[in-house]
């Protein structure tokens, strides 16, 4: 460790671990939001390493002229301008792996919960319907028979693919790249894949390549039998496009975890019977999100005490000056 403990900007909010393990090692330093506005040329000057859990623009990184690294909390760094750290030499690290398996459960019950309508059942049950009217109204969609198309298989869709692969269902994939020594299908593009299955789940990045990808078109090549479920970002579907869908029948149910605008919800979509909603929890258990805490803090104490930090993102392969 360099002498002096290092000073950690904190923007916004954080997880409490984060906060709780931060003062072990270094200098925590807190402003309320991402915004340059707020920082003075003298915190600036003594920042080296930034922790953050949401959005960090270009011009807050431009605030901190000795700034080193960036720890994203989180496997998704589209909140960081990540290509713009790698301009200014910033190393930026985000968490992947340790929320792998419990993205990858939550893909499945949200998939569930869509397809067989298990939330509406549950509330059938405890507002007294079952008691009062009888059995809750049988589900017009099955997992049974489907053929799911993976939009993204990389760490977490491939955790998916592997359970998927024992609920019996036929199992294809969208990347740009195919993947080796794999047995399911790989389309070399959305709309074929769209296509070929009845049910998608999306589990690509946030990045200008799959913005708003899952458009009109996409809806409509899916069919009235089609499933969507998002649990990567929500830029990657177009919300209003999705909404008219359900709407009319272009595609029978939703499930989504991820929004454009977390934490708002298109009314559109609040207001739909065949979308199954939640509120950004894939690796939301305490278990996980300690772990995903551990390694922002564990990327900031490797980079400081030996020079490379555990996970860097790929834009930034950089080790640290003098290492
Ligand atoms: O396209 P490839 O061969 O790079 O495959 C990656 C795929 N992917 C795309 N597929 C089609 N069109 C694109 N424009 C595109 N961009 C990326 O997404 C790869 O199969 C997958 C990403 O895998 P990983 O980098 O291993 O990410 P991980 O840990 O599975 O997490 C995925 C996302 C995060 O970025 C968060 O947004 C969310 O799940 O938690």
């Amino acid at each position: 460790m360099p002498q002096g403990r290092p000073r950690i900007l904190v923007p916004g909010k954080m997880s409490q671990r984060v906060l709780d393990r931060l003062p072990e090692t270094f200098e925590p330093v807190f402003v309320a939001a991402a915004d340059p506005a707020l920082v003075t040329p003298d915190l600036a000057a003594g920042i080296s390493g930034i922790a953050v859990g949401g959005k960090l623009p270009a011009d807050f990184i431009d605030a901190f002229p000795n700034l080193e690294i960036i720890a994203n909390f989180g496997v998704g760094y589209d909140g960081v301008d990540a290509a713009h750290a790698a301009k200014r030499g910033v190393t930026v690290t985000n968490t992947p792996d340790v929320l792998t398996e419990e993205v990858a459960d939550t893909a499945i019950g949200l998939l569930l919960n869509t397809v067989r309508q298990l939330p509406a059942a549950e509330q059938w049950l405890r507002q007294g319907h079952w008691a009062k009217e009888g059995a809750f109204a049988l589900s017009p969609l099955t997992l049974r028979g489907r053929t799911v198309g993976l939009y993204g298989l990389g760490r977490i869709g491939l955790a998916i693919a592997r359970r998927l692969g024992s609920f019996n269902v036929s199992i294809a994939y969208h990347t740009r790249t195919p993947r080796e020594g794999l047995a399911y299908t790989h389309y070399p593009t959305l709309k074929g894949m769209a296509e070929a299955v009845d049910t998608i789940i999306v589990i690509v990045p946030g990045t200008e390549s799959t913005r708003r990808t899952i458009n009109a078109e996409i809806l409509q090549a899916l069919g009235p039998q089609g499933v969507l479920i998002n649990v990567g970002r929500g830029t990657t579907v177009d919300e209003a496009a999705l909404a008219d869908a359900l709407q009319r029948g272009v595609i029978a149910a939703a499930g989504l975890d991820v929004f454009e605008n977390e934490p708002y919800v298109p009314d559109a979509l609040l207001t739909l019977p065949n979308a199954s909603l939640l509120p950004h929890v894939a690796s939301a258990s305490q278990a996980t999100r300690n772990a995903m805490a551990d390694l922002v803090v564990d990327n900031l104490i490797a980079w400081f005490e030996t020079g490379a930090a555990l996970t860097p993102v790929a834009e930034t392969p950089f080790k640290r000056k003098g290492a």
